[in-house]
């Protein structure tokens, strides 16, 4: 994406935008701004948004022409030029004092690792669990949990719509091809469907039945309908690095359900999905997430 320099209106809003402070990630903050987005002297379409975050950069393109270059991820059609950029910093919540003591196991982390991913700053609201039954708390999740999303205008939960809503504003987490990008969201919602409910039963089962009578039955038949998902996710994955092509939002999901295993050891198994999860946290938004987290479960001991 290439902004024209030549165009009178764009040269004169470079020139007004160095009076505003850069932040100390080299972006911009501007709070109301229209720019005329050309593509090679073709006018490409109209970004005009409140509290955008974006850097500016005149270089040359492959025809020798200088064109000034929009850093904020908006590479492909003049709607999604206009959609991808109206947020202001979004709000999430989290647990003030994670039971999983910063393991990261938490659902605000793969929030927090899709906007590492898409490079979008985000604010932290921390919540006791009293706190997330307030009135206050219910009318932005009205089952009273962590996490929520907040931007202008807009509240969310559910980490799944949450992370899809991050992936369609921003460049990086879903492909620009509509089947590609049809396919990912399907494993979006085979991680949260299909895989993780029957890891979520094993987990609660250990948390919440283990001193019950029947709990070393019932046990083994869990952890068989874990296996089996894994089982059929590892045919599936095979040698590959992620489920179809690059990295995605469904990978993303995918990898954060199956590190809830973690503690258990069944990944471990699979050693295709076991280098797959590694693969995840490899990743330097992964990292910052964890590490994000980490942060608030120490600062509260
Ligand atoms: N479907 C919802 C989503 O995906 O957003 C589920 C949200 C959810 O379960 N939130 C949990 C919560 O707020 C926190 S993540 N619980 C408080 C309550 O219901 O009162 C689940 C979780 C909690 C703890 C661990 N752990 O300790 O390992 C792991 C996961």
């Amino acid at each position: 994406m290439a902004v024209d320099h030549r165009n009178e209106k764009s040269q004169r809003l470079v020139s007004s935008q160095s009076a505003y402070p850069l932040m100390a990630d080299g972006h911009s903050v501007i709070t109301h701004v229209t720019i005329l987005v050309f593509l090679r002297g073709k006018r490409y379409g109209t970004l005009n948004s409140r509290g955008v975050k974006f850097s500016l950069k005149i270089c040359r393109d492959p025809f020798g022409q200088f064109v000034l270059v929009l850093k904020a991820g908006c590479s492909t059609g003049p709607d999604r030029v206009h959609r991808r950029n109206q947020s202001m910093t979004p709000t999430i919540t989290a647990f003030e004092r994670s039971p999983d003591r910063g393991r990261g196991l938490a659902r605000d982390m793969r929030v927090r690792w899709a906007l590492e991913e898409v490079g979008q700053p985000y604010h932290v609201r921390l919540l006791s669990f009293s706190g997330m039954k307030e009135p206050a708390h219910l009318a932005l999740h009205p089952f009273g949990q962590i996490p929520t999303y907040e931007e202008d205008g807009l509240a969310l939960f559910e980490s799944g719509s949450i992370v899809f809503h991050i992936a369609q504003r921003h460049a990086g987490l879903l492909p620009e091809d509509a089947n590609a990008r049809a396919r990912a969201t399907t494993w979006m919602f085979a991680a949260l469907n299909t895989v993780e409910p029957p890891i979520v039963e094993l987990g609660m089962a250990k948390v919440l039945e283990s001193n019950e009578a029947w709990y070393e039955q019932r046990l083994p038949m869990l952890k068989e309908r874990v296996r089996n998902r894994l089982r059929q996710l590892s045919d599936r994955l095979g040698n590959a690095d992620w489920l179809d092509g690059e990295f995605s939002a469904g990978d993303l999901l995918m990898v954060s359900v199956l590190l809830r295993l973690g503690p258990i050891g069944i990944v471990e198994e699979y050693p295709n999905l076991s280098a797959y999860v590694a693969r995840g946290e490899a990743r330097p938004a992964y990292k910052r997430a964890f590490a994000a987290q980490l942060a608030v479960f120490n600062a509260a001991q």
